[in-house]
């Protein structure tokens, strides 16, 4: 962690991530001579390699605009490489390290053959206009297409791209390589390789997960109020299904505040959401001037100030803070699931822990939209698709496959079960291992 802190001290995201694995696996890795030999962590937290590349494109105005693009090829022990594209004004290589990192430990926990990487752009998404956003990812793939491919490199969606972007990115890929290669990204439309259940199912598999969660703890998630943050396509699937298995979501929100409602959101509310991120606007208080009977907006407010005893941070990386995770506490929440890819900040989770909240981490909860990609890209190498019930189906049991393997590394002396080592655990093992096998690269 020196080594790094000093070499990337401006990359905070980035050494976060590292400690919060390196601390969950220095036990286990001390009892493995053979990894420390073979150099297994130092070679780990590098990326295999970084592309940067400039991004132009016109505006509505005919101004020309230049963003920067990245792909963040991170680790290939277990499978081609494999995670999502954020289109955010936000992201600094930094931010795509950290996720690139975390994927590569996600991927491996689904069981399926993936490994980690991550990419995406500066470009906000806010108050883009429907071609403003497709001549971007246009200029984006024109760019990005000769580093990615079925057995190479696989993008997906993130935070600010969904089904639109990936349709507009495939369809320059297609252009450009000439091949039609519906496996080079996953989250594809349905009738053109995508496959079904894959915008439901971040949030299908967060449910299950939570639902296995809460099981093993004693506890019935029916009846339960529930708080999500964000309004995005992760938030939209998680409030789906947790209403489904008979929860209440209580609020979801948006950079511009909190809606708070407490009758439970309704099928209409949740199809809304669509609409909501489709505008572009970025603003939750449209849900409350839609549905000004059942939602009341409060501005500059996070879900974490309203009573829940679940939280799912569905948003954004750190935005839960040791303040909200002692106002959630206070306000008798039981359990916290982190849906967002860090979505807690370490202080957070360090207070969840050792008072009593059940806590897991982003990188199991939410697997189920990599392995989804995953298995969008079996169908697509046969050349079939599966019914939603058989993906819902494969879906259910890599969850539960991922909270057994999370038990099984992360169960304590005392009995308790520490989530967060589980995951790291489970998930580092896999991957040492096999770089173990394939030698000194
Ligand atoms: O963080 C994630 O796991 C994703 N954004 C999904 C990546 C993917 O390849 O489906």
């Amino acid at each position: 962690m020196a080594r790094l802190q000093a070499k990337y001290p401006l990359e905070k995201e980035y050494l976060q991530a590292v400690q919060e694995v390196l601390e969950s696996i220095e036990e286990v890795y001390n009892q493995h001579p053979e990894f420390e030999a073979a150099k297994i962590v130092e070679r780990m937290v590098e990326p295999d390699r970084i592309f940067t590349f400039r991004v132009t494109w016109l505006d509505d105005k005919g101004e020309v605009q230049t963003n920067l693009g990245y792909r963040i090829q991170f680790n290939s022990a277990i499978g081609p490489y494999k995670g999502g594209l954020r289109f955010h004004r936000a992201v600094t290589p930094s931010m795509l390290k950290f996720l690139g990192f975390e994927q590569t430990f996600k991927n491996a926990l689904t069981t399926l053959p993936m490994g980690g990487a991550k990419g995406g752009s500066d470009f906000d998404p806010k108050g883009k206009s429907n071609d403003e956003i497709m001549r971007f990812c246009q200029a984006f793939m024109l760019e990005l297409w000769n580093c990615i491919g079925p057995d190479q490199d696989i993008p997906a969606g993130d935070v600010g791209v969904g089904g639109r972007e990936i349709g507009y990115l495939y369809g320059m890929y297609k252009k450009l390589a000439r091949q039609y290669n519906t496996g080079v990204l996953t989250g594809k439309g349905s009738t053109w390789g995508g496959s079904i259940l894959r915008p439901e199912a971040t949030g299908f598999g967060a449910l299950y997960f939570t639902h296995h969660l809460l099981e093993k703890a004693g506890i019935d998630i029916k009846g339960k109020k529930v708080a999500v943050s964000g309004f995005g396509n992760v938030a939209w699937g998680a409030c789906i299904k947790a209403t489904e298995l008979g929860a209440k979501v209580v609020a979801i929100s948006g950079p511009d505040g909190v809606c708070h409602i407490p009758d439970g959101i309704t099928p209409e509310m949740i199809d809304y959401m669509l609409v909501m991120r489709a505008s572009n606007r970025d603003k939750v208080e449209d849900m409350a001037t839609k549905f000004s009977e059942k939602a009341k907006f409060t501005p500059g407010k996070k879900s974490w100030s309203i009573p829940v005893d679940i939280a799912l941070p569905c948003a954004f990386q750190n935005e839960l803070s040791e303040d909200d995770a002692k106002e959630l506490k206070a306000n008798g929440c039981i359990c916290c699931c982190e849906v967002s890819n860090m979505g807690c900040q370490p202080g957070a989770i360090h207070f969840f822990q050792h008072n009593g909240i059940l806590f897991a981490p982003g990188k199991a909860v939410n697997a189920g939209g990599v392995a989804t990609s995953g298995l969008e890209m079996t169908q697509n190498a046969e050349h079939i698709s599966w019914s939603g019930k058989e993906v819902d189906d494969k879906l259910h049991f890599i969850m539960k496959s991922i909270h057994e393997q999370c038990v099984k590394f992360g169960t304590q002396p005392d009995g308790h079960i520490d989530y967060v080592k589980g995951a790291n655990i489970a998930g580092f093992m896999k991957v040492a291992q096999a770089m173990l096998e394939q030698g000194t690269i």
